[in-house]
This record gives structure tokens, sequence and C-alpha cells, in this order.
């Protein structure tokens, strides 16, 4: 065990016996949802995942350390204040400094893994971001998952996003993609995209299957598991695409440029939705907490 990371005593408990555990992202919490929603949604995850009987275990760096599993006040300051977003390659420095930051996918699958988490779950995946090819703007979440052997449990990547140039990344990356249920990739707040995925699973179990053959070959990438939010919790198709023209629109207009444009879009495609990619966006997030949980007991079982 790596002696610069603090475990709950909840969490080291459950490692220690094999028990099923899940990793929680703390970004989507800081900077991914308003408050006061945000903290209602972290104590909520955490809940699911309890009355399932699996250990949550939600990531951050506070005051220097990078805590796998939080008390109810490092959830309360995760969804309060004003923390860094962290990913990789800021955690030396928060660590040297004692600084406090919410933890990206990335950062979240890093330490989890370095726990020995195997399962996580998250909104939707970072990617290559539109214009990439210029600006070079590609999350560290893919560049992570090439080198992070956890299971993460996503609704697919937003639609801000190159879909197609992120699922192109994951291929190069060797990072298996699965459909749970589905060959079509989802775009986050929709269950379709326009672009399919070569293998679909019909169950947690059978992901753990996968999990099982990955390790036993000696793979040491992450997997990513597509989970479509359920079809009547779905943002309806026609406003979700007159919002994101909209809000794309705007962004040109008002020339926002580089890593302003992420943070613009998603403020105006809540403002724009009146509020309704929001609930879609919680109803996602807790149904990939709901199956990773699942997950996270297929594995446990077989150990
Ligand atoms: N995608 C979402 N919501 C989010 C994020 C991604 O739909 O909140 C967050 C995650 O924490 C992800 C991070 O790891 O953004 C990616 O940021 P960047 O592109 O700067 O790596
Ligand atoms: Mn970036």
């Amino acid at each position: 065990m790596n002696s610069a990371l603090h475990l709950s005593d909840e969490v080291a408990a459950a490692l220690s016996v094999g028990r099923p555990v899940v990793a929680l992202e703390s970004t989507i919490i800081s900077h991914g949802l308003p408050r006061p929603r945000n903290h209602a949604a972290a104590i909520e995850f955490e809940s699911i995942l309890r009355d399932a009987g699996v250990t949550p275990a939600t990531i951050a760096v506070l005051d220097g350390v990078p805590r796998i599993g939080l008390d109810a006040d490092g959830v309360r300051r995760i969804a309060e204040e004003d923390l860094a977003k962290a990913s990789v390659r800021d955690l030396p420095i928060l660590a040297a400094r004692g600084a406090s930051g919410a933890t990206t996918v990335a950062a979240t699958a890093h330490l989890a893994a370095k726990a020995g988490i195997r399962v996580f779950a998250t909104g939707g995946l970072g990617g290559v971001h539109r214009g990439a090819s210029e600006t070079f703007d590609e999350s560290a979440d893919l560049s992570t998952l090439a080198v992070t052997p956890i299971t993460v449990v996503s609704a697919g990547v937003k639609s801000v996003l190159d879909i197609a140039a992120t699922l192109e990344r994951l291929e190069t990356y060797s990072v298996p993609v699965v459909g749970l249920g589905t060959t079509v990739f989802p775009s986050f707040w929709l269950r379709e995209s326009a672009y399919t995925l070569d293998w679909a699973v019909d169950s947690p179990e059978q992901v753990a299957d996968v999990m099982a053959a990955h390790d036993a070959l000696g793979h040491t990438q992450g997997i990513v598991v597509a989970n479509p939010i359920p079809a009547d919790q779905a943002w309806d198709r026609e406003e979700h695409d007159r919002v994101l023209a909209t809000a794309f629109a705007e962004a040109a207009a008002q020339g926002i440029r580089g890593k302003a444009v992420t943070p613009f879009l998603l403020g105006r495609i809540v403002e724009l939705s009146e509020g309704r990619s929001l609930e879609v966006n919680l109803d996602l997030a807790r149904n990939n907490v709901r199956v990773a949980g699942r997950i996270a007991t297929a594995w446990s079982a077989r150990s």
C-alpha cells in the first residue's frame, strides 16, 4: 500500500477482506454540478452504494493528503469549497503544498488504482475536444486510462467533445470499450451517438468476466463501460440538438476560446434548458453509480 495515500477506515476494512468498493470522483461534485444540488448528489451517490452493500470511496485531495474515502466533513468540503480541479499532474504539487483539490476522472482513477480499487463510477468521461487537431486539447482522462487498471462506468462522453476522435484515441491506447446492453456509444444526456462499438456485454457479471480475462492476459489498461441512461430519463433529442446548437453559436459569436469553451457551453446548456439537462445529468450519474456497484459486487464474488 502506498503510504502517500490516506484510506478511510471503512474503505481499508472493505479492501482488506475483498468486499466490493466503488471509487467516486470529486470534480463532478465541485465543478460539474451546481451548489447546493452537488452536496445532496455526493451524499446520495454514497448512499446508493451503501444500500447495495458496497463501500463508497469518494476521492479528493484535502490539505495535501490524497484521501480515498471521505468523512461527512470531507464530502461537505468538496461540495462547498472553491477547490482546484486536479488532474494527475497536479497531485504532487497539491501534496507538497498541503493544498486541496477535486480530482478529475484521471486523478481519481490513478489514486483509486493505487489503493487497490477496481471499479469507478463517474458521469461522463473527458475526451478529445473539438478543434484538438489545432489546440492539442485532449483530456488526461484518456492517457491515464491507458496505464491505469480500473473499470470506469460512464454514460459516454458529452457531444460538446469530438466523440469520434475520443473513440479513436481509446483504440490507440488499447483501452477496451464495452457497451452495457448496447453497441451504440451513448452521448451523456442521450442514449445514442453516431458511433458504434464492437462489443456489448449484457450484465455486470460479464463485465467482471472481461476484467478477469484482462488481468489473466497481463493487461494493465483501464476498461470503459459505456452505460446509456435509461430511455425514460434521457433528454429530449430535439431540445438537446437545439440547445447545443444555440450554445455553440453563442460561444463562436462571443469569441470564447480554449479552455473557457467547455465551462461556457455547459453553463449555457443548463440555462437554455431551464435546468432540464441538469436533471438528466443527475439521473445518468445515479444510474452509473448503481451499475458500478453491481460490477464491484460481481468482481468481489469471483475473488
Ligand atoms: N465530463 C462531464 N462532466 C464533468 C467532467 C467531464 O460530463 O464534470 C469532468 C471530469 O472530472 C473529467 C474532467 O475528468 O471534467 C475532464 O476535464 P479535462 O478535459 O480538463 O481533462
Ligand atoms: Mn484540456
